[in-house]
């Protein structure tokens, strides 16, 4: 048990769900790596969402409004980190929405851990199993297994935590991407069109928000809102505060 008086409260809260996380069979050893990687990042940007993640959160629930087929991509870190988020952003955009686990390290055992996660949370995932299953092209890696009625034939994806192949090859399907990433470096990062550089425990709870306060809004606003959103800039200015922060 870890005392809400611990200065560290919240990243140890974190670790302590990913080895929850593991331990259920959610997440994959290299998950753990991953989020090593992750906190090292969120430490120079001060453990905090700053007001370029905000503007990209904003983008991206504009985006999540204005698609007719959006996917929640889920994998071993996101399950174990913050599935009741995931429930609730699902619910907020609505019923056209799916959730799909999507898994680097596939194993049909993990699949179905996952899925059983997510559905203590009110979520049917998709999970590309037998019929249902299609490939993406031009991808190597176990991430190119999707749900035929999922990320295959979805117009918007929301990839948090990713590696960069997938976002690319959905990318090269002509797939808008938002994507959840603490490195503004990473390829997933370059290559999405809307990259949140925030921590996924805290970009998830106020995209939420921003999906709730938007939900009213007219289309061609909401349009105005995603285009006007320019990442390559937002990432600049994201790695300048990694800089500030170094120094
Ligand atoms: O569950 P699986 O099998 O799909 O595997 C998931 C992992 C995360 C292991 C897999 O996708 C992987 O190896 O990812 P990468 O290539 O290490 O990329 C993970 C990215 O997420 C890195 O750029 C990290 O900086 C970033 N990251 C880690 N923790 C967080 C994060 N971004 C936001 N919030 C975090 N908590």
């Amino acid at each position: 048990m870890i005392p809400h008086s611990h200065p560290r409260y919240y990243s140890l809260s974190e670790r302590h769900a990913l080895e929850t996380g593991m331990r259920k069979g959610i997440t994959h050893v290299q998950g753990l790596l991953a989020h090593g990687r992750g906190e090292a990042f969120d430490y120079l940007i001060g453990e905090r969402t700053t007001n370029e993640a905000r503007k990209a959160i904003r983008a991206a629930a504009a985006e999540l409004l204005l698609a007719e087929r959006p996917v929640i991509s889920v994998n071993g870190n996101v399950a174990a980190l913050c599935p009741g988020a995931v429930a609730d952003l699902a619910k907020a955009i609505g019923a056209k929405t799916r959730v799909e686990v999507n898994l680097f390290y596939r194993s049909e055992r993990r699949v179905r851990a996952i899925a059983a996660e997510l559905k203590k949370f009110g979520i049917i995932a998709l999970t590309a199993g037998g019929k249902n299953m299609a490939r993406i092209p031009g991808l190597q890696s176990k991430r190119a297994i999707v749900e035929k009625g999922g990320i295959f034939s979805s117009d918007v994806v929301l990839v948090p935590l990713e590696d960069g192949d997938r976002t690319e090859a959905l990318r090269r399907m002509g797939k808008r991407m938002i994507a959840i990433d603490l490195n503004p470096l990473s390829r997933t990062a370059q290559r999405a069109n809307i990259s949140i550089v925030d921590n996924i425990t805290r970009a998830m709870p106020l995209l939420v928000m921003e999906v709730k306060r938007m939900r009213a809004w007219k289309k061609a606003r909401l349009s105005r809102l995603a285009r006007s959103f320019d990442n390559k800039r937002n990432l600049k200015a994201s790695l300048l505060i990694i800089r500030r922060g170094v120094r």
